[in-house]
């Protein structure tokens, strides 16, 4: 009954904090990691709008004017060897309280038209000890010539990418 009560838990969370309005020609999925590092840590990496870099594995560099407030926009290259090179991207939402964080990708030489995607940061025990439980949630306009389940296939193995990196990075901070 555990693992039905965190199943449970999960989706409440992705129905109150992950509601994207997906339109006709976008899809929309959201993913979980579990974490084994406390929450102060893993949510010290997402709020970062400035340096994506601390854990994304597909930027090489981050330029960001402002400073974190919500409007800010940052200017992403990626590495080589990727589908683009540039993402231009706008925080929408940093909640420091309830552990909210979204973006909007606004520009760029990539196909990702309309990306938008929110990370919310639960703590939760793994193992006995403080974990985290994040998850994120993207809605993304279907490029011309693609089908909804080849693009939700595209963006979900990014974003595990990211979630990886993201527990790497934590758990090694973490020891
Ligand atoms: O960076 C994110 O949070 C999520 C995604 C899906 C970013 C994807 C990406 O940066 C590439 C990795 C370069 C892939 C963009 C904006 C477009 C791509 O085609």
């Amino acid at each position: 009954y555990v693992t039905i009560a965190n199943g449970m838990m999960e989706d409440e969370f992705i129905k109150r904090h992950h509601k994207h309005d997906v339109k006709e020609h976008q899809c929309s999925s959201s993913l979980v990691k579990h974490i084994k590092a406390p929450v102060p840590l893993v949510w010290s990496l997402v709020r970062r709008f400035d340096q994506p870099q601390k854990y994304k594995p597909f930027v090489s560099r981050c330029i960001a004017q402002g400073d974190l407030q919500i409007g800010s926009v940052r200017e992403v290259n990626v590495k080589s060897g990727l589908p683009a090179t540039t993402s231009t991207e706008r925080l929408e939402l940093l909640d420091d309280d309830e552990h909210i964080f979204g973006m909007k990708i606004v520009g760029g030489d990539h196909r990702l038209k309309n990306y938008s995607s929110i990370v919310t940061v639960h703590p939760k025990v793994i193992d006995g000890r403080p974990g985290t439980l994040v998850i994120e949630s993207f809605v993304v306009d279907v490029p011309d010539g693609n089908t909804k389940d080849e693009t939700c296939y595209f963006v979900e193995a990014l974003i595990k990418c990211n979630l990886k990196s993201l527990a790497d990075v934590s758990e090694r901070l973490a020891v």
